[in-house]
């Protein structure tokens, strides 16, 4: 479990520091533009970036969990890619794409930057099936569109335009996995005809 780190609002400034993958900084310290907290939750309540690639995105499958406030909450905040490459592979029979965790290896991964509170991310980790089919890893991703409320220095990428965040990927996969065809850009219903089957198919 991770202490939560309380800080007065608002006069906390808190740029990331540099290429430390350090979990802790996938938390943002203050609460957050556009999500209003529950009225049950502290005034401190945490919030975490998470870096969405795959059927949460806008216009795919998944996407209504994030939008359903039952699950808690979560504010879109831009769009952004990995530092690094990774390998993103559609795989198994219901066509679910997957983040290996193998960094260097693969293509830098285009996806969306959410703020979440931590009812949201609770959620997110059981429908994820975490940690026994993807674990929830930090990872740095580089912003390129970025619609965080104006006026929060705490919510805004680093000044070398890159930003932690969390990340649903797996260690946990069959080796030739690693030679699918690696994407970079996740869409169900892209020209790789593999079409993500939804649960209630299943
Ligand atoms: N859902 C998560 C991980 C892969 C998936 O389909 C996401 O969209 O980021």
């Amino acid at each position: 479990m991770y202490e939560p780190q309380e800080v007065a609002f608002p006069s906390a400034v808190a740029v990331l520091p540099g290429p430390s993958l350090d979990e802790s900084h996938a938390y943002s310290q203050l609460a957050l533009a556009g999500v209003r907290r529950g009225s049950g939750a502290s005034p401190a309540a945490r919030m975490a970036r998470v870096f969405i690639y795959g059927t949460l995105k806008r216009g795919q499958p998944n996407h209504k969990v994030l939008l359903d406030g039952a699950n808690g909450r979560a504010a879109f905040q831009g769009r952004g890619r990995t530092v690094e490459p990774y390998p993103l592979v559609i795989a198994g029979e219901h066509n679910i794409p997957w983040l290996l965790n193998l960094p260097g290896q693969g293509r830098r991964v285009a996806g969306e930057i959410y703020v979440v509170d931590e009812q949201m991310l609770s959620f997110l980790d059981e429908f994820e099936g975490c940690p026994d089919m993807y674990q929830r890893t930090p990872v740095r991703v580089t912003v390129l569109e970025w619609e965080g409320r104006q006026g929060t220095p705490e919510e805004m990428p680093a000044t070398d335009g890159t930003l932690q965040c969390f990340v649903y990927s797996t260690a946990s996969y069959a080796p030739e996995w690693v030679r699918l065809p690696h994407h970079d850009s996740y869409d169900s219903r892209g020209e790789h005809g593999l079409p993500y089957n939804p649960r209630e198919n299943r």
